[in-house]
């Protein structure tokens, strides 16, 4: 199965997405998803100028071979842009061995270990009253589970509210990124008792709640001990976690739990995360982490340690990670949720998929390999457009993390 050509298809529907198509010389093709949210381009680029002529003539089915060729034989290891583009180099293997194989990629990573994929939606409002509103219209579509987000009463604009209640987008495009400002203070004035009020409305529900990296380890750990009562589902990612360490805090005060991951590529950015059990979910993706291949050995290290998983979902996954990541959640035995927010339309009719959501589960089909395709010339009608992630600032004009 060797591989004759290979591709970086980039596209805006509503969002841009970089993907990677691959085709062997018996006609298959596979693709995985490349897209690093503002900042598509630096991996777009670094696949097809040094991953994709190294692909060729190799065989399609050496897919653990290949990937310690990318990582090992680049020399500079790890980082986001080098492991997004092993990412997808990765995820269009496996796409390409599950259809010669004639099955759903699930079933050659161990078959089922579930039923279905629990799930959890996004409800966000500027006040409790509109996110309430919203955690009604989920649990009315089935949901057990939903993530809350509010806007903070002196801050103009936050992480997680935006003008979209249903796609949510962070990434504006423009010429400069949107500047947000943050403030600890008013945030932890207000943010408990807004969970407070849905937890009062919704007793059975699995609350989940993001802060975005902004808190410093004793903050998050007075955080986690005002919200234990509230039986959280996670909490997380509440201090950014460069230093790992500093989760011994958090973890040395609090039981509420925590998941952390998304921005963390490799198993050793994870490792003391894990290994010390400092975290209850790890979050990285199929798109970030190496692929298939690299997110279960995350996850075998993560089930050791009673660590379960907790994939990215956000809508810059694009569905053919969306995918990838429903058949890998199906498999292993230590998956916890996974996050879902539904792309636009227009992103649906680029990336046709069998992958289905029905009474708070998501199911990845049946449909040999990943079970979605790039249509390339609905993609063609969708060009790039520059988009920026906002920064944040406090409010005496301090940067402060996003
Ligand atoms: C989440 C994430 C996202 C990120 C986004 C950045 O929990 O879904 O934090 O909202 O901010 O994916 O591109
Ligand atoms: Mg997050």
């Amino acid at each position: 199965m060797k591989i004759v050509e290979a591709r970086v298809i980039v596209c805006s529907p509503g969002r841009n997405f970089v993907t990677l198509k691959i085709t062997t010389e018996d006609g298959l093709t596979g693709i995985g998803d490349a897209t690093m949210n503002g900042r598509e381009l630096a991996v777009a680029s670094y696949l097809s100028e040094y991953v994709c002529p190294l692909l060729l003539g190799r065989d399609a089915g050496r897919i653990e071979d290949m990937w310690q060729y990318l990582y090992k034989g680049a020399y500079w290891r790890g980082g986001p842009v080098g492991m997004t583009a092993i990412s997808a180099v990765d995820t269009a293997l496996w796409d390409i061995k599950a259809k010669a194989a004639g099955l759903p990629l699930y079933q050659l990573l161990g078959g089922r270990s579930r039923d279905g994929v629990l799930v959890y939606g996004h409800a966000n409002g500027n006040t409790v009253e509109e996110v309430l509103e919203w955690v009604h219209s989920y649990v009315e579509r089935g949901y057990k589970a939903v993530r809350v987000q509010f806007g903070i009463p002196g801050l103009s604009s936050t992480y997680g509210v935006g003008s979209d209640k249903l796609y949510y987008e962070p990434a504006d495009r423009g010429a400069f990124p949107v500047e947000n400002s943050w403030s600890t203070e008013l945030y932890l004035r207000s943010v408990p008792a807004a969970i407070g009020r849905v937890r009062d409305a919704f007793p059975d529900l699995h609350l989940l709640h993001d802060v975005h990296h902004r808190l410093t380890p004793i903050e998050a750990a007075k955080l986690g001990q005002r919200l234990e009562e509230l039986s959280l589902f996670w909490l997380e990612d509440p201090v950014p976690a460069e230093l790992q360490e500093g989760f011994r805090i958090i973890r040395s005060h609090t039981t509420t739990p925590i998941a952390v991951g998304e921005v963390l590529p490799t198993i050793w950015d994870l490792r003391t995360l894990i290994g010390e059990q400092l975290i209850d979910y790890v979050r990285t993706s199929v798109q970030r982490a190496g692929g298939i291949s690299h997110l279960r050995k995350i996850a075998s290290l993560a089930e050791l340690h009673h660590v379960r998983t907790g994939s990215h979902g956000a809508t810059d996954l694009s569905p053919v990670c969306m995918a990838a990541a429903l058949h890998f959640d199906l498999s292993v035995p230590n998956f916890g949720i996974q996050e879902y927010m539904p792309h636009t339309p227009e992103t649906d009719e680029v990336f046709p998929h069998s992958y289905r959501y029905s009474d708070g589960f998501m199911h990845p089909g049946e449909e040999p390999g990943l079970g979605v395709e790039i249509d390339e010339d609905a993609a063609g009608c969708f060009p790039y457009q520059r988009a920026y992630l906002p920064v944040n600032r406090l409010l005496d004009g301090t940067m402060h993390s996003w």
